[in-house]
């Protein structure tokens, strides 16, 4: 009996301390697993898994073989299929995709061919020492006190799509500015900033090799000899907590501290410096959602108005790309996200869109260029009315009582 919990013990402390290294080599699966509530896939998102779909009954997650013994040994039910190991670099079948070096020259780009309107500017190096660089756009480039709208991408190395589409959007602003009223007088009295590639070093990673790797997390060597902290799990507020792993190599390590990273620590010393940033969109794919705070804990956020101006806010965004919207902790818990710290610590309201595709029979992070532009364009609206809310996002909240808009 003794010997018996000491070595259970030991085995215990073993797994512990050897976690669940994932290798370069591992066979990565498609794993569906049995569950229905928000507090079971809470429970597997504890065991450090990235949970990346969620069904009605059940979830989905890309992971190793021990990855699923873990869930398992859960007593859940699972199934599994290997992942192919297509090789499907940018290069060749995907080479619409922008790659880091191709997503800096496409803001240089713009800012060259709209000088008046557009500067590119950088938030801080990678931990590999890439430039994290973004764009500016408004028609009042001398003003520093415009109501701000911030755009950022590709926490996640894997979800390359979520690079795409702010870069589309960076482009769509500056080549519609002089012809297209809306956007004129938008950026005539907002400051849009735009960031698309916030984790260069892992999106590289990610395509280095000529087959996609499902990457998700930064490149960090971690002390224990494997790599990467994941980004959307390092930001400040209730880090550490629920959905969020304390093994380095899980797909949701969190980082021995919170901001440890010099990607998180250069968006958040560049969002405070944002003074009149009243909105956020952090992009992320896949799953077709519409997330919003808080997604650390199943509370609401303290102030009742301001939960109704996320809900409002989420909910028309959800008529234009017809996402599902909700409360992030409706799917699972996940804490250190960027918006919950957003929203917590600058009341900016702060939302994550998981764009297309739908599910992993869509290509899952993989979808093809050809999902490029519909993707765009379904989150054209949505965009813009955040920046037009900008201004004041409270006023969502008296939209349908607004006189003005009841006359013709
Ligand atoms: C998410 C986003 C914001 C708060 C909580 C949860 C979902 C996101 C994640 O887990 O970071 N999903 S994803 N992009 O597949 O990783
Ligand atoms: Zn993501």
């Amino acid at each position: 009996m003794a010997r018996h919990s000491i070595s259970a013990v030991i085995a215990f402390l073993c797994f512990s301390i050897v976690g669940f290294a994932r290798n370069q080599q591992d066979q990565l699966y498609s794993v569906r697993v049995s569950v229905s509530t928000a507090e079971q896939r809470t429970e597997i998102a504890n065991a450090g898994i990235a949970i990346d779909k969620v069904f009605s009954d059940s979830i989905g997650f890309i992971g190793t073989k021990e990855d699923i013994k873990r869930v398992e040994g859960l007593g859940f039910s699972i199934k599994a299929s290997e992942l192919p190991r297509r090789a499907l670099d940018f290069p060749s079948d995907d080479k619409n995709f922008h790659n880091y070096s191709e997503t800096v020259a496409s803001l240089d780009e713009i800012a060259k061919n709209h000088p008046k309107i557009a500067q590119r500017f950088s938030i801080g190096k990678s931990l590999e020492g890439r430039e994290i660089t973004g764009i500016r756009l408004s028609g009042n480039p001398s003003r520093d006190s415009l109501p701000t709208a911030i755009f950022m991408g590709c926490h996640h190395a894997r979800e390359h799509l979520s690079v795409e589409v702010p870069l589309k959007l960076a482009e769509y602003l500056a080549n519609n500015y002089e012809t297209d009223s809306r956007v004129k007088s938008l950026l005539d009295t907002r400051e849009v900033v735009i960031v698309p590639m916030i984790n260069p070093d892992g999106a590289e990673y990610d395509i280095s090799s000529g087959s996609y790797k499902y990457w998700r997390k930064n490149r960090r060597k971690n002390d224990d000899g494997t790599y990467g902290v994941d980004l959307n799990r390092n930001y400040g507020k209730g880090f550490g907590g629920a959905g969020a792993s304390s093994s380095p190599s899980s797909d949701t390590y969190h980082g021995p501290e919170a901001f440890s990273e010099p990607e998180t620590q250069a968006v958040r010393d560049w969002v405070r410096g944002r003074k009149k940033a009243t909105v956020l969109l952090s992009f992320h794919t896949f799953s077709e959602l519409i997330l919003w705070p808080f997604g650390h804990t199943y509370d609401q956020v303290p102030s009742k108005t301001d939960q109704d101006v996320f809900e409002t806010m989420g909910k028309k965004m959800a008529t234009w790309n017809k996402y599902t919207p909700q409360k992030s902790s409706e799917l699972y818990l996940a804490s250190g996200d960027t918006t919950d710290w957003a929203y917590d610590e600058l009341k900016i309201f702060a939302f994550t869109f998981e764009l297309t595709p739908d599910s992993m029979f869509g290509g899952g992070f993989y979808p093809g260029a050809e999902a490029i532009e519909p993707t765009f364009k379904a989150n054209i609206e949505p965009a813009l009315y955040l920046i037009e809310k900008a201004e004041n996002p409270y006023s969502v909240l008296n939209e349908s009582v607004d006189p003005l808009r009841l006359i013709p």
